[in-house]
């Protein structure tokens, strides 16, 4: 499984699914979310409303996935990370969740390339460094099946240089 680093909009993202950092209501807010709600269109509201009205939403730590409608991306996978208290309330586990069941979601669907942001970083305040080691080791211990592909998307160049650094620390050189 190649790991690719990129920085910009995941919106743009060729692949199979993107991943959304949402909120359990599904509800649609801010930052990554916002984005994605704005580029996928409408359709995507109703999508979950309908997993809302079905599922009650998706607790945090858990994923969901939905077409990508108007995005380049086939599908997208909505995770709700946790918000950030200091640390003791399973902040860790629960965001290793999201990684571990976004990748086994696009593995029940086929799917070969994934994106993930930086999920919980923003509004939800999990420090950028804690946040990327989680992901980077999720993702490394991962038994990859379909998926040939994961891609960290960073917004902005400082968190692209934590992702950077923290592959090298691990040995790799990410294209
Ligand atoms: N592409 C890639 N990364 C982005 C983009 C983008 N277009 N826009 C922002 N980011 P956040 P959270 C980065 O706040 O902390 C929402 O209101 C951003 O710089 O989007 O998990 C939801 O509805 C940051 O590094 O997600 C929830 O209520 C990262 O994405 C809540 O915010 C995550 O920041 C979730 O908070």
């Amino acid at each position: 499984m190649d790991i690719v680093l990129a920085q910009g909009d995941i919106t743009l993202q060729r692949v199979d699914a993107i991943v959304n950092a949402a909120n359990s209501g599904l509800w649609g807010g801010g930052g990554v979310d916002g984005a994605i709600h704005d580029a996928a269109g409408e359709r995507l509201a109703e999508a979950c409303a309908e997993i809302r009205r079905t599922r009650g939403g998706c607790p945090t730590g858990q994923a969901v996935l939905t077409p990508g409608f108007n995005l380049p991306a086939r599908y997208i996978i909505h995770t709700v990370g946790p918000v950030w208290h200091g640390g003791t309330r399973g902040e860790p586990e629960l965001l290793a969740s999201c990684y571990t069941r976004s990748l086994a979601l696009a593995e029940e669907h086929g799917l070969r390339s994934l994106a993930f942001p930086a999920i919980s970083t923003g509004v939800y305040g999990y420090p950028p460094e804690a946040a990327c080691a989680v992901a980077w080791t999720a993702v490394l211990a991962h038994p990859a099946n379909h998926v040939r592909e994961v891609r960290f998307v960073l917004f902005s160049e400082a968190a692209f240089r934590i992702y950077e650094h923290a592959a090298r620390q691990r040995g790799i050189n990410p294209s």
